[in-house]
């Protein structure tokens, strides 16, 4: 068996341990036309988890915990960096995620351990010393949430106990953290019954502030709002500026959404990404001098983006904005192909999205392009683009069940060639959003 099979299997097997996994990429069916075969699917895995979760607990904290939640991560589709320019995203939740268990403490003692970083051992703090900052370790996304809700005046009465594991591929680009951040968040609801469990903006905003302002990484609000409000079998389409949303069910066809990881490690703390916020700022300003009462880059149509480009100084700022605008009417436009049932439009907006991201907005890199070229010559791929913030990470790519073992032995072999180490590939289904699992 050649060695990029070997691979592959070996990363499925980690998301879903079965030994049909060589069977399913070979010939991806659903013979019974219902219930697609599922390679990313929590379904199995996740009875596994929560009882070495639970185990872990007991051992690490000393006692039973009281409860269980469970957070996604996510991808998007389309609708990329135009999150925090007021834009539409639309993103799924993936079945795959972060669990966490815990418990109340009579004190005021916050202990926090995570089973996928056993050597960092377990972060204690004091509810009163919170606004300490981590440095590096993991735990200032969990302790940035607690920081979050007491800063909102939102009331934990006592410390609390936390042990946390995930099963999403690490440094994937695929939301780990916000999936953290939302745990954190749905765990302190359910220990100390605290917030609005009503309101689907709640939980977002805390952890986006606990990111933007804790963690100092100046992210918009789709992976945390994705990973709170994802729906089983659904995609929904994110108005950053209002925040209403809509679930638009994935009517894939005979098509799955297929996710190629280029394995690059993807790291948005100290990279580019806050630049080109910053970036598309400027560009705001100086439209601004001619368009006083412009809102966000994505409020203009691409038609008055054209009439008024000029305004914004420099070349850089501009072909930021550019983007922006062109991504937001390409998300509305999938939208709409997506209602009317269009794959094929749908996919061809991915891949002129994927355009704008690498040359306007310069956010690719030369994996995640060979990734999308790759997909763009084989038959039965329908559209592929990067997704999440880029400069690593993964695409994301709609592909004919009958086409996906060629494209994915295709693929791998030419990016195995080019950069000596290989792709992995996950076929995924939208899962639900955050829970209180027992
Ligand atoms: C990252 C950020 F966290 C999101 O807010 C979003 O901007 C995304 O990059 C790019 O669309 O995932």
């Amino acid at each position: 068996m050649p060695a990029y099979i070997t691979s592959i299997i070996a990363v499925l097997a980690m998301v879903q341990p079965c030994d049909k996994v060589k069977t399913v990429l070979r010939s991806y069916k659903d013979p019974a036309g219902k219930e697609p075969i599922c390679v990313m699917s929590k379904q199995k895995n996740c009875s596994d988890i929560v009882s070495q979760l639970s185990r872990s607990f007991r051992e690490t904290m000393g006692y039973a915990e009281g409860v269980i939640c469970f957070a996604p991560g996510r991808v998007n589709l389309i609708g990329e960096h135009i999150d925090y320019n007021g834009g539409h995203v639309f993103p799924c939740a993936l079945t795959l995620g972060t669990y966490g268990a815990a418990a109340r403490r009579s004190d005021d003692r916050i202990r926090f351990y995570s089973m996928d970083f056993p050597d960092d051992g377990i972060l204690e703090t004091d509810l009163s010393s919170i606004h300490t900052r981590t440095g590096k370790h993991w735990g200032k996304y969990a302790l940035g949430v607690v920081w979050a809700f007491l800063e909102k005046g939102l009331s934990i009465s006592s410390g609390f106990d936390f042990v946390c594991k995930g099963d999403l591929p690490p440094k994937a680009g695929l939301s780990s953290s916000a999936s953290l951040e939302v745990l954190v968040g749905t765990v302190l609801r359910a220990l100390f019954s605290v917030g609005d469990p009503a309101d689907p903006a709640e939980l977002p905003l805390l952890a986006q502030m606990a990111e933007n302002q804790y963690v100092g990484m100046n992210c918009g609000i789709m992976d945390q709002f994705a990973s709170a409000n994802g729906k089983k079998d659904h995609a929904l389409l994110l108005d950053c500026a209002s925040l209403d949303f809509r679930y638009a069910p994935l009517d894939l066809q005979d098509c799955r959404i297929v996710i190629a990881n280029t394995n690059k490690p993807h790291e948005l703390v100290g990279s580019a990404y806050n630049d080109r916020r910053a970036e598309c700022e400027e560009a705001l300003a100086d439209l601004r001098t001619v368009l006083p009462d412009l809102p966000a880059l994505c409020a203009l149509t691409p038609a008055d983006f054209a009439a008024h480009k000029e305004a914004i100084r420099r070349d850089l700022p501009r072909r930021r904005a550019a983007h922006a605008v062109s991504e937001e009417a390409r998300t509305l436009a999938a939208f709409d192909a997506l209602q009317h049932h269009d794959l094929y439009a749908f996919g061809r907006l991915m891949n002129e999205s994927h355009i704008s991201l690498r040359d306007d907005f310069e956010v690719s890199c030369p994996e995640l392009d060979l990734l999308a070229e790759l997909a763009w010559q084989t038959d039965g791929v329908l559209g592929a683009r990067m997704t999440g913030g880029g400069f690593g990470g993964c695409t994301v790519n709609i592909v004919r069940q009958d086409a996906l073992a060629t494209f994915t032995e295709k693929t791998n072999a030419a990016y195995r060639t080019r950069f000596g180490y290989e792709a992995s590939f996950y076929v995924v289904r939208p899962g639900d959003g955050a829970a209180l699992i027992s």
